[in-house]
């Protein structure tokens, strides 16, 4: 397995933990980013939503993502400004990365909930990890809203990750929230260095005072960054990989399907599936998925030109869940 950190000791920790706490910026830099942050706001396009590509859906964001913002200038603003800024202390932590994605995430008084979720795949994770930089711009507690994690919850789950594809923890987000998720209490200006395959969350913002953080996403530079794609239109068991860049995600919108123009490198048979959490918690002392003896789920092609090759089929409730959570309009 490729190394994510430069040092020993984090890379141990991260190895076991799925995430490590690190300093970042100095007081003098948190400022700076807090003070950049709303003096271009107002260059904000405002949030995308499903509703502009005329799905409905029941799962509103309630709280401010770069990522999603309507003016991809703005966004592009915001990463050069933010890679700019860390990239002395991602040099001295990371072993070679690259960023990818840059976002600001705000939570406004008394609410910004971010549901349990892993974040997509962005690389082979069989191959080495992705990251996310989280670095809160105040301090982070749990009544403010802070990150929380299922510690070694890291590449156990969701080997398939993308906007389209359901995760088999869709349907126990709850219980892995009342009984194993923890809050990562911390100050501003440290960061939390987390694989993207680690199951987090945070609860909604109770406190009056503003809850601003910044993520930054990064894989090994020699890495293409993969994006999964399951065409909820047509076949809904085959995963498209797309091979994309940051430039991709500069214009991303969730609920468009990616341009035919990208490179799809192959695909591959998947059928979602749901986890029982007696199940979830069996597996949290299995081997991890990029063990080489865990048989892969996204590893066997499926040429075009073939018939589809069966690689996981499970009896799954899937779609009728699926169709009172999000219909075309
Ligand atoms: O800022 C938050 O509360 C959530 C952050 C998050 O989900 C992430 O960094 O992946």
């Amino acid at each position: 397995m490729r190394e994510t950190f430069k040092n020993q000791e984090l890379e141990a920790r991260f190895q076991k933990d799925g995430y490590v706490e690190v300093p970042f910026l100095k007081p003098e830099e948190v400022e700076m980013l807090k003070k950049y942050y709303f003096d271009t706001l107002e260059e904000s396009g405002g949030r995308l939503g499903p509703e502009d590509e005329k799905y409905q859906s029941d799962a509103e964001i309630t709280y401010d993502f770069t990522f999603i913002d309507k003016n991809s200038d703005y966004k592009q603003q915001v990463f050069d400004m933010i890679t700019k800024s860390f990239e002395s202390r991602v040099d001295h932590y990371l072993a070679d990365y690259k960023p990818i994605i840059a976002n600001f995430i705000r939570k406004k008084e008394d609410g910004g909930e971010v549901p349990l979720h892993q974040n997509w795949a962005f690389a082979d994770e069989h191959k080495c990890a992705t990251v996310s930089i989280w670095c809160p711009l105040v301090d982070s507690n749990k009544e403010n809203g802070t990150l929380e994690v299922v510690p070694g919850s890291h590449k156990r789950f969701g080997e398939v990750r993308g906007p389209m594809i359901k995760s088999e923890l869709f349907g126990i987000q709850q219980e892995i929230i009342d009984r194993h998720m923890v809050p990562v209490e911390t100050k501003a200006g440290n960061s939390v260095i987390l694989d993207d395959s680690i199951i987090h969350y945070s609860s909604p913002n109770q406190t009056d005072g503003l809850r601003l953080a910044i993520q930054l996403i990064l894989i090994p530079k020699e890495e293409n960054s993969i994006h999964f794609h399951m065409d909820l239109s047509k076949d809904r068991s085959t995963v498209e990989v797309l091979e994309v860049d940051k430039d991709f995600y500069m214009k991303f919108n969730p609920w468009k399907k990616p341009s035919e123009e990208i490179k799809r490198v192959r695909s591959f048979k998947y059928e979602p599936f749901d986890m029982t959490i007696e199940e979830f918690e069996a597996k949290m002392s299995q081997p991890r998925f990029d063990d080489l003896s865990v048989k892969s789920q996204s590893a066997e092609v499926l040429d075009h030109n073939t018939e589809p090759i069966e690689v996981r089929a499970r009896q799954t409730s899937f779609w009728s869940k699926l169709k009172s959570k999000l219909t075309k309009a």
